[in-house]
């Protein structure tokens, strides 16, 4: 046993390695958020390239139950329980997002443009982000199962949801452009796996990775600043705790030393009295 593990409990040292780690192998966070059967799941182990689709379980009925996390590459991937599905999904999937460095917000293109509970999940952040702006940044909207529609109606479908994200968040235009990537997951693992090119790159899993370099580029330095930051402050709170400890203990002792003196001076009257 450690001497921090004589004064931290094994979930304080849990939290304090992990922040550690994540300094020292310079991990980057993302999250995958978005309605059940969306597609999250499936893109995450596009992403990981696990053309086994094992990491990530897949299937057609509500698959993903809770936060399940991967490293590749130097990127923690973060897939979460489809939003709206059960109660708490949501919360979850907000305290996921707000948890990571990065997000990827899917949504089935062969349903159209968001739909409602969408919608109302963006409103949600942006209500309740104290910046909003932080969140676009840093988020990446996919439009996935693009195999199963034709070209003009991914460009149409991408207009209304980049209109859409305009409205609730009064981003300007510009910075919109790259931030609807319409992909494939299904046509990018079965081109990885029949090694045919042509379906890898219209899968456009690949411009995803060249934005999320691009925003790891981006916000880099000030990501890694926030973890040191995270770090201190959680070894500020546990020396905190420790000296409210240090100090719960010194007046139990005070306690139990008064106690001892006033046994000792009754065994001394006693003493004097039977000596009498
Ligand atoms: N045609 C097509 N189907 C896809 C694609 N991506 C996912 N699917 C299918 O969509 C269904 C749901 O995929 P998942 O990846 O499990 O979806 P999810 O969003 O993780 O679902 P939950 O975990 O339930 O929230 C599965 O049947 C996938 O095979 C795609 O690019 N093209
Ligand atoms: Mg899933």
């Amino acid at each position: 046993m450690s001497k921090m593990d004589k004064y931290l409990s094994r979930e304080d040292i849990k939290i304090l390695e992990i922040l550690r780690k994540n300094i020292q192998n310079n991990v980057v966070k993302i999250t995958c958020t978005g309605l059940y059967n969306h597609g999250k799941s499936s893109l995450m182990n596009a992403l990981i390239d696990d053309f086994e689709e094992k990491t990530f379980k897949i299937g057609d009925v509500r698959t993903t139950a809770k936060n399940k996390s991967f490293v590749y590459e130097n990127i923690e991937y973060i897939d979460t329980p489809g939003l709206n599905a059960r109660e708490n999904d949501d919360k979850r999937a907000i305290d996921a997002i707000r948890e990571a460095d990065f997000n990827i917000f899917v949504h089935n293109g062969a349903e159209g443009e968001f739909n409602q509970p969408e919608m109302n999940f963006l409103h949600h952040i942006k209500s309740n982000w104290d910046n909003p702006n932080d969140f676009i940044n840093k988020n990446i909207f996919v439009l996935s199962r693009a195999d199963s529609l034709q070209q003009s109606d991914i460009d149409k479908i991408s207009n209304k949801m980049k209109r859409q994200i305009i409205d609730i968040f009064g981003t300007p235009n510009q910075a919109i452009n790259n931030k609807v990537i319409a992909t494939s997951s299904k046509n990018y693992i079965k081109g990885k796996k029949e090694n045919k090119n042509r379906l890898v790159e219209n899968s456009n899993i690949d411009k995803i990775r060249v934005e999320i370099n691009t925003l790891i580029e981006k916000y880099g330095n000030t990501i890694m600043q926030a973890k040191k930051n995270r770090l201190a402050l959680k070894c500020d709170e546990y020396i905190q705790k420790l000296k409210t400890q240090r100090e719960r203990i010194q007046l139990e002792k005070d306690k139990l030393e008064n106690q001892r003196a006033k046994l000792a001076r009754k065994v001394s009257e006693w003493n004097a009295h039977l000596n009498q």
